[in-house]
């Protein structure tokens, strides 16, 4: 049983995110995402439009997903590896590099990311709808 894990804000829920889940998934046989709640999104400075029960629930009935687990920290990550017994860690590259630190305990992927699509885009392209309305 290989098992992945993967860390994320998953608000907005689109094309991008799923890419992402399924490539994560087919590296191995149990997806476990790590979800940012509404505490450590604030933290990142970012405040989803989803309170994190609701990108819960969501990431949940996405059949590559296994497990939804709550991200507090960004440390937490060599103990979820070493709890969960993970095999693999994926992130998009737009995090390359970061997280080269967890090779000691698993190996670490960085998968492309699915270009022209992005919660921030989302928001900024719904915002220019509402003003050209
Ligand atoms: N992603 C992607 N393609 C996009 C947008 C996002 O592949 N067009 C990927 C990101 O690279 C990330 C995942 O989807 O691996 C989730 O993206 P976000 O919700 O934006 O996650 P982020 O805010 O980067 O939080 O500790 C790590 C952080 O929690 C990552």
């Amino acid at each position: 049983m290989k098992r992945v894990i993967t860390y994320g804000t998953y608000d907005l829920l689109h094309w991008g995110h799923i890419r992402l889940l399924q490539r994560a998934k087919a590296m191995g046989d149990y997806l476990i995402v790590a979800l940012s709640t509404d505490e450590f999104n604030a933290g990142k400075g970012k405040q989803a439009y989803h309170p994190y029960e609701e990108r819960k629930a969501m990431l949940e009935a996405i059949r590559y997903v296994d497990l939804v687990i709550p991200e507090t920290t960004w440390e937490q990550k060599k103990e979820d590896i070493v709890n969960y017994h993970v095999d693999t860690f994926v992130m998009g590259d737009d995090w390359e590099g970061k997280f080269d630190e967890l090779k000691e305990l698993c190996e670490v992927v960085y998968l492309p990311r699915t270009a022209g699509i992005s919660t921030t885009k989302i928001k900024e392209d719904l915002e220019k709808l509402g003003r050209s309305a």
